[in-house]
């Protein structure tokens, strides 16, 4: 006991000297003349803080985290960075947006959603009569049908981030009104299939959606993570669909009329149908399949290291269900290991997933594959290319892959 004790500061410093060598880059104090407890202190601690903001935002030091503009379609889509998210949930500030016509001005207190059509009472909400609705929360992912496309299109890989890449997708808690409370109050007529959802944008951004499916997971959003809407994601209301491509999930939703056939609205019958390989054109295709990305290490980022330890850490969704499995290969496919989901596991949402992985400074390709709970799996991306016609670039889900070069730095390449 009294050797121990007597032994026990140098031990200390020896423990805290080899853990410092051993590469956690710890620096350690070595024994000084006594100094003054303030000339002891980090800066902040010495002297009161500064002041808080009514509304909070990210700390300065993070300011390079931010959405990247493409105006590559024609019109303007910010990408999430997904390469600094670590979680399910991407701050509202850094969710993706796809706006056809610009992000309208809109006072809450004049704007109403109509339901009409095959109903047999004409109903007309405004926010304030909205809100006093039941509502429900949901955590899901949301993504543009045409994420990823360069991908798809590219015959190169490009170098880019893997925001750049595959950002048109994030997730968010969204809470608001079941539509099935809003459709059964108007009544909707036995010959009643469809519903024509439009926004009050400068384009009427249009869809058609199969009324059976909107009475069981529709939802008129009011909130996203807690708060308001955010104007970019339409504010005062749009409407949600888990799980099925972006553009249904028409924002700033001002009219709902029930029909008995789709509308085959210009937004339906354009940019949003695929082609495939045999010339066949798919008309509706509503769910996002399984999908993947190890979000670190990934796309121009560098391992500060050229050898030792690197959590592979990425994020999976299906937009039909749970992911069930990701396996992730380091070794561009050949062989495959079983990552750890991290929970919760949620349905048509998110899910993190991370590999301990010792890199031995040698070039390496990392590929992640997610399984969905119905079996779903993504396919390479030869095997997806085969499926469509050549200038198809929706839905794209195929396995992304990233080469860690012997110096450190990852680039997307093809698989
Ligand atoms: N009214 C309206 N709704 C819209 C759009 C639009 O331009 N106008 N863009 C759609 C597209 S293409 C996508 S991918 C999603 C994106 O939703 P977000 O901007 O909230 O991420 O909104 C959809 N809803
Ligand atoms: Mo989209």
């Amino acid at each position: 006991m009294r050797s121990f004790n007597g032994h026990s500061g140098l031990a200390r410093r020896t423990f805290l000297g080899g853990l410092a060598t051993g590469g956690v880059g710890m620096a350690v104090a070595q024994a000084a003349p006594p100094q003054p407890l303030a000339a002891r202190l980090p800066d902040a601690m010495t002297r009161p803080g500064g002041a808080d903001l009514p509304y909070g935002l990210p700390a300065a030091q993070e300011a390079q985290v931010e959405r990247t503009l493409s105006t590559a379609a024609g019109f303007p889509v910010w990408r999430t960075p997904l390469q600094h998210q670590r979680g399910i949930i991407t701050p509202s500030g850094l969710h993706f947006a796809v706006h056809h016509n610009g992000v309208p001005d809109i006072a809450p207190e004049r704007h109403t959603l109509k339901v009409h059509g095959l109903v047999h009472k004409p109903l007309r909400f405004d926010l304030e009569r909205l809100l006093r609705y039941p509502m429900v929360s949901r955590v899901h992912f949301l993504e543009c049908a045409g994420n990823s496309a360069a991908n798809a299109l590219s015959p190169t890989a490009l170098d880019q981030t893997l925001g750049e890449i595959a950002g048109e997708v994030s997730c968010s808690e969204w809470t608001g009104v079941p539509l099935a409370y809003l459709l059964n109050e108007a009544g909707v007529k036995d010959s009643a299939q469809w519903v024509v959802a439009e926004g009050a944008d400068g384009g009427s951004h249009s869809r058609s959606l199969p009324l059976k499916a909107l009475l069981e997971h529709g939802m008129v959003a009011l909130y996203q993570n807690g708060e308001r809407l955010r104007p970019s994601q339409g504010y005062p209301m749009r409407l949600f669909m888990p799980g099925w491509e972006g553009n249904v999930n028409v924002k700033w939703l001002h009219r709902l009329e029930v029909t008995d056939a789709p509308a085959y609205t210009k937004d339906e019958s354009g940019l949003y149908t695929q082609v495939l390989a045999d010339g066949r054109i798919e008309r509706f295709a509503f769910h996002m399949e399984v999908k993947s990305v190890i979000t670190h290490p990934s796309g121009q980022q560098r391992l500060p290291e050229p050898h030792g330890f690197c959590e592979i850490a990425g994020l999976a969704w299906s937009g039909r269900g749970r992911i069930a499995r990701v396996d992730v290969s380091l070794d561009g496919g050949r062989t495959w290991a079983a990552a750890q989901l991290h929970g919760p596991v949620l349905d048509r949402a998110f899910t993190r997933f991370t590999l301990p992985w010792q890199w031995n400074g040698r070039k390496a390709d990392l590929m992640s594959r997610a399984t969905d709970e119905h079996g779903r799996t993504q396919p390479l991306r030869s095997e997806w290319k085969r499926r469509y016609a050549m200038h198809s670039f929706n839905h794209y889900n195929a396995v992304q892959a990233w080469r860690v070069q012997a110096d450190g730095r990852v680039e997307n390449v093809y698989a």
